[in-house]
């Protein structure tokens, strides 16, 4: 009964503590941060969410390795700055007020409540003090600020463009917003439209961000991405006069090696010079065909999707510009308008392309490039050789037999000479149309007047605000329904005008919010200078691997570009990035159609092909229904639980499988770990020697969490502190050990790491073990550090503990030869001379020597004259040592190494190994020294002696 008592009061109890210590951070201002300090500061971030109405296990996974990351850097004497909010702006609030009523900042704001309540719950270490919500009027009006300054410079611009029309979101869409041909958010096909849009010129940028890729601590993924993305040619742009006319081809090559191979122009269907050449010819009703269907699809498509390369011959011909050559001008369908000058000089010997078209209108294929110098180049070759190589068959004198760079240097000299053409570099970054024809999102603060055209808001006029009398009726821009924002005054004359109805982009909002976050109550500014200088950047960023490209470019260059307005001085916004790895869960998948379902097909036959479902893993997603609330598992099983969980399933940025066992096993641990203060502060044993070894390991582990810690492998870090640490304490007792004061010093050192995963938890530890304060506000003052001898006793206990394994099991092979149950035991070590053959072949494999220079060293030894010796070390090198000098792992190695004394060891904890083993008695002794029982003595090597039972 009394038992029970007991139990009930220690119950571990998430739901009830987790709660009181939030209460305390909150109230005691643990996690308000302030940019006065004598510590170094550490600025830690995660990509701040959507606020849809749920925070979701990736939420979850994310905010768990950031809050682990910014409370270890406080736990060790950082000023760290860890904010979060909303990127409260976008098209889902907007949707759900077309499809269910109400208005997207009711809607926006209800969200914010719940998902807040939810992260709240958490116990992630938060300063929401910094709290920046996009849809804040005090927010968005820096964004409209910065526009106008970015205006005045010619860094805004207003363009005519083809964009990417969604009518179903009747929205512009971004080139990366349209996945296949399909809008990103809705699916429905994207059509082609000329209109008025704003840009930013992000291309000014283009050097600068692909150059500072190289100062930042970005994964080579997103390294690799963001190059693509820029997408840095470099080449040349040569002219090719149009025979009977005063115009010109421009085209760019990043080939100009290539130029005596050019057998065909191709232009882009749409290319203004088309219409001029074609108009009137047979060929103009085939040209025009063609242009209508390129035009109605994508540059991704265009460029990457095509399947069908078709063209158009227009019916005249251009002048090579160095040879002189007549080429046949072409329209082709995978030219793209936007790209370079929209026309290719083809070269279908060297471009395979070029090489696939050429065959199928049947034009000439030339040769002018082979790959070895001095070959003969083929009469007809079977596909197109596109590497660089040696020029042959050039009409000019000087350029055959040029290779590669060489030849690419020569012929943009002679381009440059005859005034036909010079180097050029083209980059794939595009300007970046800001533009949407929504409502929830910053108002571009401009005013179109007939009599002065676009006239900026003035700024003392900002922000614009959005206004409420709009209705959502689902059709185009919500803005233009609302007369009292559209029906303005002209700023500059006067007269009746009408507000700009464009908003911007969201990613607008989130490629500053970082910044605004150092100084987030400002009024007065977006931030003062000296407060975002001393906090920026960003030392640790996380977030998803979807963002790789759009947000971190955008975000790099929003910073770049506010630098060169004089706001700050930062040159890059993230100094390190972390992609947490996806959360996924089992969802049904037909093997043979390559599908994977919804959870609602659990156990039923393919929909599609009617063969039996199995199960994947798959990221969750509400489209898979195989999501699992956060919420519900917080409520079943605390926060400390959950996050616990998250960080041991996987490291950061590795995938992770959710899963009910694991999660409950997470559980179990944490009782375990919970109880565990009560029963160590209980202890009332002595001072022993074991003592030392705890103490010894504590500050291995402690090392080797700090390592983790660093390289932010969150799972290692865990692992040592939830799991391995629990077992050191379970032998430190098994030993012995019972010191109240050596508990007492573990539990005080222990703690502080427990806090990374599992903070609340951490924090009973720390007032169960009589401290004062907080431990969230606690500096670590003990330095990371081994003390002389600690290294020796580590090895020698590591030692005994995989002997007693050793032991155990030939205990078990003896008993099946054995009457009855063994008593005593005889250990016999191995002798001098087999640790040196050890401890040389070791040295010798760690010098990086061939190892058979070892062999050559024994034979200089002492007991190479003892012929009975001499007799048994070649063959116990080849037999035994040989291969075993590849399999001790680092921590055998240091134990032979060290020249540990193997028998001293085991005599010295005699009685322990005789209790663990059920024995009288135990001898040791060198084999050789003493009597040779059961014959073992010459089985006895380094870290293996040999064992009888008697
Ligand atoms: C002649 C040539 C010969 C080419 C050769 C390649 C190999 P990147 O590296 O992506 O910049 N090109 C130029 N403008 C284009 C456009 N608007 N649409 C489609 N293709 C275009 O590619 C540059 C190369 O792509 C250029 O070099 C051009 O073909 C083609 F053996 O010129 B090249
Ligand atoms: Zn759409």
């Amino acid at each position: 009964m009394q038992r029970a008592d007991t139990m009930e009061i220690d119950t571990y109890q998430p739901g009830s503590s987790e709660p009181e210590w939030q209460a305390r951070w909150e109230t005691s201002g643990t996690f308000a941060s302030h940019a006065v300090s004598q510590k170094p500061k550490f600025y830690c971030l995660e990509m701040y969410p959507y606020p849809s109405g749920k925070m979701h296990m990736g939420h979850v996974r994310n905010y768990s390795i950031g809050d682990a990351v910014a409370r270890y850097k406080r736990a060790t004497g950082f000023n760290v700055i860890y904010p979060i909010g909303f990127d409260s702006f976008g098209m889902p609030a907007e949707n759900a007020a077309i499809a269910q009523g109400g208005h997207p900042r009711d809607i926006t704001e209800a969200n914010i409540a719940a998902i807040t309540t939810q992260i709240k719950r958490m116990g992630f270490s938060y300063d929401w003090a910094r709290e920046v919500k996009s849809h804040d009027e005090d927010y968005y009006r820096w964004n409209q600020w910065f526009f106008l300054e970015f205006l005045e410079r010619g860094l805004a611009y207003r363009d005519h463009a083809p964009v990417n029309w969604c009518d179903s979101c009747t929205t512009v869409l971004a080139n990366e917003q349209v996945k296949s041909g399909r809008c990103w958010r809705c699916s429905a096909e994207v059509e082609q439209k000329d209109m008025s849009q704003w840009f930013l010129r992000i291309t000014d940028y283009a050097q600068d961000l692909l150059d500072d890729l190289e100062v930042i601590d970005f994964p080579e993924k997103v390294r690799l991405l963001q190059q693509d993305w820029l997408g840095r040619s470099e080449g040349a742009l040569i002219e090719f006069p149009i025979e009977e006319s005063i115009s010109t081809i421009e085209t760019f090559t990043t080939r100009p090696d290539t130029i005596f191979g050019v057998t065909f122009l191709t232009l882009a269907p749409e290319h203004p010079l088309c219409e001029e050449l074609v108009s009137g010819s047979e060929h103009e009703e085939e040209w025009r065909r063609l242009r209508e269907e390129s035009v109605a699809m994508s540059d991704f498509d265009r460029g990457q999707m095509l399947k069908d390369k078709r063209g158009v011959f227009l019916g005249r011909y251009a002048l090579n510009p160095l040879s002189g050559e007549r080429v046949p001008i072409y329209a082709g369908n995978f030219v793209l308008y936007g790209y370079g000058t929209g026309a290719v000089m083809a070269v279908p010997a060297h471009d395979q392309r070029d090489f696939e078209f050429a065959k199928r209108y049947g034009i000439t294929i030339m040769t002018v490039l082979t790959r070895n110098e001095g070959e003969d180049s083929p009469d007809e070759p079977s596909a197109a050789f596109t590497d660089h190589g040696w020029m042959v068959n050039s009409p000019c004198e000087g350029f055959d037999g040029l290779y590669g760079p060489a030849a690419i240097t020569a012929v943009i000299d002679s381009l440059e000479a005859a005034g036909s053409g010079q180097a050029m570099v083209q980059w794939k970054l595009r300007p970046w149309l800001i533009s949407r024809q929504r409502y929830w999102g910053t108002p571009i603060p401009v005013i179109h007047c007939e009599s002065c055209g676009v006239v900026p808001v003035p700024q003392s006029d900002l922000p614009v605000l959005l206004p409420d009398d709009v209705t959502f009726s689902g059709h185009g821009n919500p803005l233009e329904s609302s007369k009292s924002f559209c029906d303005v005054d002209c700023p500059s004359c006067g007269a009746a005008a009408r507000r700009e109805t464009d908003t911007m982009d969201t990613f607008v909002d989130s490629s500053w919010y970082f910044l605004r976050y150092t100084d987030a109550s400002n009024v007065d500014a977006c931030f003062e200078r000296e407060t975002a200088d001393y906090w920026m950047n960003v030392d640790f960023y996380c977030g998803g691997i979807e963002h790789a490209q759009m947000h971190l470019i955008y975000a790099r260059f929003w910073t770049k570009a506010l630098r060169d307005l004089g706001l700050h001085s930062i040159d890059e916004p993230f100094q390190r990035l972390l992609c947490q790895g996806m959360v996924n869960s089992p969802a049904p998948f037909c093997e043979p159609c390559g599908l994977t379902l919804h959870v609602e097909h659990r156990g039923q036959p393919c929909p599609t092909c009617g063969e039996p479902l199995g199960m994947r893993s798959a990221k969750m997603s509400k489209s898979l229904g195989n999501t699992v609330s956060p919420e519900a598992m917080v409520e079943r099983y605390g926060a400390d639980t959950v996050r616990l969980f998250m960080l041991f399933a996987a490291q950061p940025e590795a995938e992770m499988d959710w899963s009910d066992k694991a999660l409950e096993s997470a559980w179990r641990q944490l009782n375990t770990l919970h109880a565990l203060p009560g029963s160590m502060l209980a202890w009332e044993g002595g001072a022993a020697d074991i003592d030392g070894w705890m103490l010894a390991r504590l500050r291995q582990r402690r090392i080797e969490w700090r390592d983790a810690m660093d390289a932010v492998n969150l799972r290692t870090a865990v692992q040592i502190t939830h799991y391995d640490m629990l077992s050191d304490v379970g032998w430190y007792q098994r030993r012995g050990g019972a010191d109240p004061e050596v508990g007492r010093r573990l539990l005080g050192s222990w703690a502080p790491m427990l806090q990374i995963s599992t903070p609340h938890l951490a924090e009973d530890w720390w007032a169960m073990s009589g401290r004062e304060g907080l431990l969230a506000g606690h500096v670590i003052s003990e330095d990371f550090g081994m003390e002389d001898g600690d290294e020796a006793i580590l090895l020698e206990e590591q030692y005994l503990r995989s002997f007693l394994e050793q032991a155990r099991s030939v205990r078990e092979m003896a008993l099946r030869h054995m009457d009855g149950e063994p008593s005593e035991m005889v250990v016999q070590t191995a002798p001098d001379w087999k640790h040196d053959m050890a401890r040389t072949g070791l040295e010798v494999q760690a010098s990086g020597e061939s190892i058979k220079t070892a062999f050559g060293l024994l034979q200089s030894r002492s007991y190479w004259d003892d012929d009975e010796i001499r007799a048994q070390v070649g063959d116990l090198w080849k037999r035994k040592m040989l291969p075993q000098l590849f399999r001790w792992n680092p921590s055998q190695k240091a134990m032979i190494a060290s020249g540990l004394d193997e028998a001293t060891v085991l005599a010295g904890s005699a009685g322990f190994i005789c209790a663990e083993l059920g024995l009288s008695a135990l001898s040791v002794h060198v084999a050789g020294e003493g009597e040779d029982v059961g014959g073992k003595a010459r089985f006895a090597f380094p870290l293996e002696p040999g064992v009888a039972f008697i």
